[in-house]
C-alpha cells in the first residue's frame, strides 16, 4: 500500500471511531410521517404569549418567528417583573437584559446585559442572522440594537423602581429565587413541517450584582435545540442550570432514548445531587421531543407551563418537593 493510501486509510478508521459511538449511543431516529400539528410550549402561565405563537405558526410563520412574537408578549408586559419592561433591576437600580434564540440548524444568537432595550429575543435573533458572532454584550449588543433601528428607552417601570427602593433599605444581598420570582419566559414552537426551535427571554435574578448574567441566554443551559431530537428550557436559579448545562443536558439524554419527562426529571435529579436536602432555590424544566411529547419538572412543586395545539392549556409540573 503506498504511503498516501496508508494515512488516508487510517485517518477514516481513527475519525470512524471517534464518530461511530455517538451514533451507537443515539436512539434511531424516525422521520415524522404525515401531518404534523404546530405546537408550542413555553414556561409559567403566560397564556397570550403561547396563544400568539400557536397563531403566528397556524398563519406559516416560521418557529423562530412563532417564538420570537410569542416572548415578545411578555417582554412589552410591563407588569411582568422578571422579563423586558418592567423587569426589577439590578441592585444599582438599572434594567438589563438578557436573551437567546436557536433555530432549527443549529444556529443561535445571544444578547448578555442588555440595557434600554426590551425586545431582547428579537435582538438575538438579529445578532444570529445579520452578524458572523453568536453572542453580543452589553454596550456593544445596545449598539448594535440602534443601527438595527430597535427602540431605546427606559425599562425601569415606577412599581419596580418602588419595589428597589424598598429593597434597598435593607439591600439584603441574596440570590435566592424563592416560589414566586421567577418569570423567565422559555418557549419552544414546532412548525407543520416538524421543525422546533425557540427562544428564552429574562431580565434575570432581581437586583443582581452589576454584570451578573444566568443561564437563560447561555446557549445549552437556558435553551438548546437539537431538530432532529428536540429542545429544552429552563427557568429558576441560573447558576445551578448553567453548573449542569441543563437543557444541552435534557437534549443529549433525549437522544440516548428517554422521554422529555424523564430527562427534565433527570437533569434535575443532577442539580439536587450537588445540592443535598432541600434546596432554597427553584429551577424547572420544559422539553420537547421530535415527535411533540412534552415534558417537565422542577425542584418545588409550584411549577407551570403552557402547551398550546388545539387548546391553549396551563399544566402543572411534577416536582421533587
Ligand atoms: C436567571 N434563570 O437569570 C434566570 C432567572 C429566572 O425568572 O428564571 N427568572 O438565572
Amino acid at each position: 500500500m503506498k504511503r498516501r493510501t496508508f494515512i488516508e486509510k487510517s485517518t477514516a478508521t481513527t475519525l470512524g471511531a471517534l464518530i461511530a459511538p455517538r451514533f451507537f449511543n443515539s436512539k434511531k431516529i424516525s422521520p415524522l410521517k404525515g401531518n404534523i400539528q404546530p405546537l408550542v410550549v413555553c414556561t409559567w402561565s403566560f397564556d397570550k404569549a403561547s396563544a400568539a405563537a400557536l397563531k403566528a405558526l397556524n398563519d406559516g410563520k416560521t418557529s423562530l418567528e412563532a417564538a420570537v412574537e410569542g416572548v415578545a408578549i411578555e417582554e412589552n408586559n410591563p407588569y411582568n417583573t422578571t422579563v423586558g419592561l418592567g423587569g426589577a433591576p439590578d441592585r444599582e437600580g438599572t434594567v438589563s437584559l438578557d436573551a437567546c434564540v436557536m433555530n432549527h440548524l443549529g444556529n443561535c444568537g445571544a444578547v448578555l446585559a442588555v440595557e434600554n432595550i426590551k425586545n431582547v429575543a428579537a435582538l438575538a435573533q438579529a445578532v444570529m442572522e445579520k452578524t458572523p458572532h453568536v453572542i453580543l454584550t452589553g454596550n456593544g449588543a445596545k449598539n448594535f440594537a440602534l443601527e438595527q433601528g430597535f427602540v431605546a428607552e427606559n425599562l425601569l417601570t415606577e412599581e419596580s423602581k418602588l419595589n428597589w427602593e424598598k429593597w434597598l433599605k435593607t439591600a439584603n444581598y441574596q440570590p435566592v429565587i424563592n416560589i414566586e420570582n421567577h418569570d423567565t419566559i422559555g418557549m419552544l414552537c414546532r412548525d407543520k413541517d416538524g421543525n422546533i426551535e425557540g427562544a428564552c427571554t429574562t431580565s434575570g435574578l432581581a437586583y443582581k450584582m452589576k454584570g451578573r448574567v444566568g443561564d437563560s441566554p447561555i446557549i445549552g443551559s437556558g435553551l438548546f435545540i437539537d431538530n432532529q431530537i428536540g429542545g429544552a428550557v429552563a427557568t429558576g436559579m441560573g447558576e445551578e442550570v448553567l453548573k449542569t448545562v441543563g437543557s444541552f443536558l435534557i437534549v443529549e439524554l433525549m437522544r440516548q432514548g428517554k422521554t422529555p419527562q424523564e430527562a427534565c426529571e433527570e437533569a434535575v435529579a443532577r442539580i439536587l445531587e450537588k445540592n443535598p436536602g432541600k434546596p432554597n432555590f427553584q429551577v424547572a424544566y420544559l422539553a420537547m421531543n421530535k415527535q411533540g411529547t412534552v415534558g417537565a419538572y422542577s425542584i418545588h412543586s409550584g411549577f407551570t407551563y403552557m402547551h398550546a395545539q388545539e387548546e391553549n392549556k396551563i399544566i402543572k409540573a411534577d416536582a421533587a418537593f
